[in-house]
């Protein structure tokens, strides 16, 4: 059975991530770790350390402390507050990732760590983005992932470390929120319509971006794991999504259910530019092919499941 430690398990994956596999592998083979502790059911429910990436040493005693065989590396900076903040995105992103990726060939340990679809830059094909293809990122957090995919790619071929990653685009939950992304529009847009019944998107109408369903993300990032390396040809950065929608479109879907919920528009130019130099939607072949990648739900499916959440929760 896996022995996992997870870095920045309190934000928005780790904090599905980490119950999910807590369910999987059992709650005390799944360490987590992160700078704070907010006291949730991830603290109270299993190990828990308090761990600042940026110390490798301390990194290395937690991995060492649990004999695990698996890290799982989330913490990192999102893209308006790694533009917003360039260097500290730097020091964090760059400076967490390798730190990990020494502790994890020190200890041979399996390896995660996602990108996003933050690595395309305005000269890659806009439409069903291939997997390999132009990545001239003009943001810091693409600067970060590729700079990433390429460390990744480069402790497998010179240290034989099973590294894994996935192309994550904005992901969607009801659980926590996230934090500093440009996609976090596709997430607020749920919680004001229940609570305001209107929204004000950030993001200006027909700018369309991928997006996936935490619990499609989780099997993914599971699945990638269990995978036959065998197989594997891209094993870092696969392209995943299960949808791709503009905010007019996810604001008509919430109106099926909500149907007094107005959208209006008071666009962020810093938030803009970012959405505007990524894909309007990428091509998930490789990791179908490779590994059996299938997302579950799509805008319609996702939004009756949120929406229902959310209602619990909020209401
Ligand atoms: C962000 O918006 O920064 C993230 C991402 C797509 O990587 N959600």
């Amino acid at each position: 059975m896996k022995k996992i430690v997870v870095t920045g398990a309190l934000g928005q994956i780790g904090s599905e991530l980490i119950t999910r596999m807590r369910e999987v592998y059992g709650a005390d083979h799944v360490i987590a770790t992160d700078i704070r502790n907010n006291g949730s059911e991830v603290v109270n429910n299993g190990p828990f350390e308090i761990l600042d990436v940026t110390d490798g040493k301390a990194m290395h005693d937690i991995v060492k402390k649990y004999d695990a065989d698996t890290l799982i590396h989330l913490a990192a900076l999102l893209s308006a507050t790694a533009e917003a903040k360039p260097l500290l995105a730097w020091n964090l992103n760059m400076g967490g990732l390798v730190n990990a990726l020494e502790v994890a060939r020190e200890l041979r340990c399996q390896f995660f760590t996602p990108s996003s679809i933050g690595a395309f830059g305005p000269s890659t094909p806009k439409d069903q983005t291939p997997q390999d293809t132009i990545q001239r990122p003009t943001t810091m957090y693409g600067v970060n992932k590729v700079s990433g995919e390429l460390l990744c790619d480069y402790y497998n071929h010179k240290f034989g470390l099973d590294t894994r990653g996935l192309r994550f685009p904005g992901l969607i939950s009801y659980v926590a929120l996230p934090g500093g992304g440009t996609t976090d529009y596709a997430v607020e847009i749920y919680y004001e319509a229940i609570k305001n019944g209107r929204y004000a998107s950030y993001i200006a109408e027909g700018t369309y971006m991928d997006m996936m369903y935490m619990p499609d993300a989780l099997n993914a990032i599971i699945q990638l794991m269990e995978a036959d390396e065998s197989k594997l040809k891209h094993r870092n950065a696969f392209n995943v999504t299960a949808m791709s929608f503009a905010p007019e479109e996810i604001a008509a879907e919430i109106k099926k259910h909500i149907p007094s919920f107005t959208m209006e528009y008071n666009v962020d130019p810093s938030r803009q530019a970012i959405a505007d130099s990524w894909p309007n939607s990428i091509d998930a072949t490789a990791a179908k092919e490779e590994w059996g990648f299938k997302a579950k739900y799509d805008l319609s499916s996702m939004t009756k499941d949120m929406l229902e959440k959310l209602m619990l929760k909020l209401v």
